[in-house]
Formats: C-alpha cells, sequence, structure tokens
C-alpha cells in the first residue's frame, strides 16, 4: 500500500514511516519542521537527540534498505497539498500534521487562533485535494480522546443511541474539549464526517489517548530516535513526570490530580494506525476509533514514576500544584473502545515496562535535560489568563516570536524526492 503521512518528522509520524515500511508498504511523507522550531521558542528542546530529517532519510536507507519520497511543506498551502497529492497518489493518507499542544493553543488569542487556523485549514486541504485526486484513498485522521472531555456517562465510539423525547436516532457522541487546541480536533472531526458524506470518501477519525514511549521495534540506532518533549508547553504529564524525577525536581500532579485520561504506548498506537490502514472503511463511511488501552489519573502516573525512580536511588517528592487548566480534577470515566479489538488489536505494552524504557533512554542523556531545567517547572500557562506571553517568555531563551493572527504564510519550498 502507498502510504502518505503529513507531519512525518513528529513524534508518531517517524516511527509510523518505520513501522510501515518495516510490513513492506510504501512511505512518503511531508513536513514543516515547525515542531522542531516550536519546541525551542519555549525554551524546551527533545530529550532525545533527534537527527536533521535528511540524515533520518539516509539511516533508514542503510540500515533498512528503503527509501522515504519527502516533500517540505506546509499543509496550510493548497497548492503545496495539491501538488503532493497529485505527484504521491497514495491509497492512504495518514494526517498527523497539526499543532498538538494544548498548553500552546492557550498561550495568547495568537496561538489560539493559529493553532485552529492552521489545524482546520490543513485538513480542509486534504479533504479537497484527496476528493479531487484520490477520491478512493482511505484518510486516517489523527483526533483526540480530549475532545469528549470527561461526562459523567461512558463515552461512546464515535456515536451512540439515543432515544429523545419519543424518537431514536444513531448521532455523534457530543464533544467537550478543554482547550482551543482539542476543540480544533473537534472542528476537524465535523469537517471529516462532513467531506466523507458528500464526496463518499472513507475516513477513519483516530480519539487517541495520551501516547508514551521512547521505543519501537524499528528504533535500533541513534539517528532513529524519535522526540521526547518534557518542556511544560510540549510535554505531557508522564513525560514531565519522569524527567522530574530524573532531575530531582518534585514531580507535579495539577490541582487534585484525579483527572483520568486514556493512555497507549507509542508501539501499541502503531499497531492501531497499521489495522486501521489495512481495514480501510467502505466508501461514504467516517468511523470512529476510540484509541487508548487503559485510563490512569494523574495521581496514579506520578505514584507509578516515583516507584520506578525509588529502584533507581531516586527519591523524588509528589507536589500538587496550583491547576493551570480549568479541568474536572475528579470525574467519572470509562470511555468505549472495542472497534480495533475487533481488528485483532492486541496490547503489547504495559504502562509500568514503558516506563522503566524511559528512565533507562533519558538516563543517558542527562546533560540535555540539565540544560532545559527551566522549561520544566509549571506555571508559564493559565488557562484562565488570556495572555501568558510573560509567563512563557520568562522561561524560554529567546523569547518566542511574536505570533501573527493571519494564517502561517505557507513555505512551498520543496525538497527534491529523496
Ligand atoms: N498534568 C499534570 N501535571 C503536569 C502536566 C499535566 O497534572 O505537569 C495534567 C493536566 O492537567 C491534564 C493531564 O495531566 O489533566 C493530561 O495532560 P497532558 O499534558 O499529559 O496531555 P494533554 O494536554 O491532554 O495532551 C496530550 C497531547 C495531545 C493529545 C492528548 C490526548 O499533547 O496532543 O491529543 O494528550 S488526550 O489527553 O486524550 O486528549
Amino acid at each position: 500500500m502507498k502510504v502518505l503521512i503529513t507531519g512525518i518528522d513528529g513524534y508518531s509520524g517517524w516511527p509510523l514511516a518505520l513501522d510501515l515500511l518495516s510490513r513492506g508498504h510504501e512511505v512518503s511523507g511531508l513536513d514543516n519542521f515547525v515542531t522542531r522550531k516550536r519546541v525551542k521558542e519555549v525554551g524546551g528542546d527533545s530529550a532525545l537527540p533527534i537527527a536533521p530529517f535528511p540524515k533520518r532519510l539516509a539511516a533508514v536507507r542503510q540500515l533498512m534498505g528503503k527509501e522515504i519520497r519527502f516533500h517540505k511543506g506546509d499543509v496550510t498551502s493548497w497548492s503545496f497539498v495539491h501538488d503532493v497529492l497529485a505527484e504521491e497518489r497514495p491509497d492512504a493518507v495518514v494526517h498527523l500534521a497539526e499543532q498538538r499542544s494544548a498548553p500552546y493553543s492557550m498561550i495568547d488569542v495568537h496561538h489560539a487562533v493559529r493553532t485552529q487556523v492552521e489545524n482546520l485549514s490543513g485538513t480542509l486541504h486534504l479533504l479537497y485535494a484527496m476528493k479531487e485526486l484520490t477520491p478512493d484513498a482511505h484518510l486516517v485522521k489523527m483526533g483526540t480522546m480530549g475532545e469528549y472531555g470527561t461526562p459523567n456517562i461512558d463515552i461512546a465510539e464515535g456515536f451512540f443511541e439515543i432515544d429523545y423525547q419519543g424518537r431514536h436516532d444513531r448521532v455523534p457522541f457530543p464533544r467537550q474539549a478543554g482547550s482551543w487546541y482539542h476543540w480544533s480536533k473537534v472542528h476537524d472531526s465535523g469537517n471529516v464526517m462532513f467531506a466523507t458524506r458528500i464526496w463518499q470518501l472513507r475516513s477513519t477519525d483516530v480519539m487517541q489517548g495520551v501516547l508514551y514511549g521512547t521505543r519501537t521495534p524499528q528504533i535500533t540506532d541513534r539517528r532513529l530516535f524519535t522526540r521526547f518533549d518534557f518542556d511544560e508547553v510540549w510535554g505531557t504529564a508522564l513525560n514531565r513526570f519522569v524527567v522530574e524525577a530524573i532531575l530531582g525536581l518534585p514531580i507535579t500532579p495539577y490541582g487534585k490530580g484525579e483527572q483520568k485520561r486514556g493512555f497507549i504506548a507509542l508501539e501499541d498506537s502503531m499497531q492501531s494506525l497499521r489495522l486501521a490502514l489495512e481495514h480501510p472503511p467502505a466508501p461514504g463511511e467516517y468511523r470512529v476509533f476510540n484509541q487508548f488501552d487503559a485510563a490512569y489519573s494523574v495521581n496514579e502516573l506520578a505514584e507509578l514514576v516515583r516507584a520506578v525512580a525509588e529502584k533507581r536511588g531516586l527519591h523524588p517528592t509528589i507536589e500538587h500544584t496550583p491547576n493551570p487548566r480549568t479541568e474536572a480534577e475528579q470525574h467519572y470515566y470509562n470511555p468505549i473502545h472495542e472497534h480495533l479489538p475487533r481488528l485483532g488489536y492486541q496490547r503489547q505494552r504495559t504502562l509500568e515496562a514503558v516506563i522503566e524504557e524511559i528512565f533507562d533512554d533519558l538516563t543517558k542523556y542527562r546533560r540535555r535535560l540539565e540544560a532545559h531545567r527551566g522549561s520544566v517547572m509549571p506555571g508559564g500557562v493559565n488557562w484562565r489568563h488570556g495572555d501568558n506571553r510573560e509567563g512563557i517568555s520568562a522561561r524560554s531563551h529567546p523569547a518566542p516570536a511574536p505570533a501573527s493572527t493571519e494564517a502561517t504564510p505557507a513555505s512551498t519550498d520543496r525538497t527534491p524526492a529523496t
């Protein structure tokens, strides 16, 4: 199968490319490398050193004997998206090229607008290009479990049956997202669902939980490392807790710490995406996968990280900090996840084992963590403040470039296919 991965340089895009190549699929990709730049703007960096993209491609060639065709550019450019699809004519597109940080989207009005303009326009460009050029191809769109929020009832897998005022229907499960970023995914979901219906496209909307881990079976060399973020803006709670423990900082659950989320290991996410690709939906079918293995509270994560740290002679404290987010800190959480197991999905990795690996891998790069210690502690982005630029500047060197509310002028710069 010919698969185009948008956002191929990202945390999950890169391992997905390796996974698909190793299973004999043909892979092409696009990226504008903006995540590398934006993480640095807030004073962070990947804990694991990631090779420049041409070196990644050379390593794939040398170690796997495979080629990835690459296009440098921005999905906010219609002509770029159109040109890439016209050239590649993929059987499937995995769309990961979106701004993926909730705190980044909450920095100020410019970051909120940038997040939504970029994410929605990229998806719309892809939908239009697929309708015109590859109407039979399958779109696998990365959404998030955070689209649903934390309702006081079970969370259906995309759709649910409802009786209301004497009538019955099957309707999308309500979305109650918790950041401008998460809302951008909600709006995307509506757009993908609508385009699929009017143009008879095939689409899978992946409500993915929080990803974790540094390894997949194909990451066999440091040139193939995927990124690992741990700063306040780009790092997830689990990543941050491990780094806090290694650096001797307190582990920082926000508020009561009883917030629950669904989690899935990087390697298992690759398995899920592969299963989705290898079992495409019918024309006109929009399906939703709740892609996670188990739910954990932030306090459970903190305790697991502390337990692993203790075994290694580290003695981190757990210090609840005032919650900078507006979110339920104690709530019911029971999302249904049945679609992937029906396709043969089986969890391979446990959270405990992967936390051990993360400690192993990050401890070797302790100096990189030390160099970005200032970006770890919370307090820079508060949901209740309209403007957090001061909080962010305080921890970043250099200060972030001023954002614009205009759609980012897209780069159409094209690197020759390799
Ligand atoms: N949290 C802490 N302490 C911290 C950082 C976060 O307690 O130091 C809490 C947050 O308040 C939140 C929970 O941990 O309640 C999860 O936050 P997170 O930063 O780990 O993850 P989140 O912002 O939800 O976003 C991440 C990814 C995003 C993806 C999403 C999946 O960055 O791209 O869509 O996880 S989900 O959470 O299912 O929406």
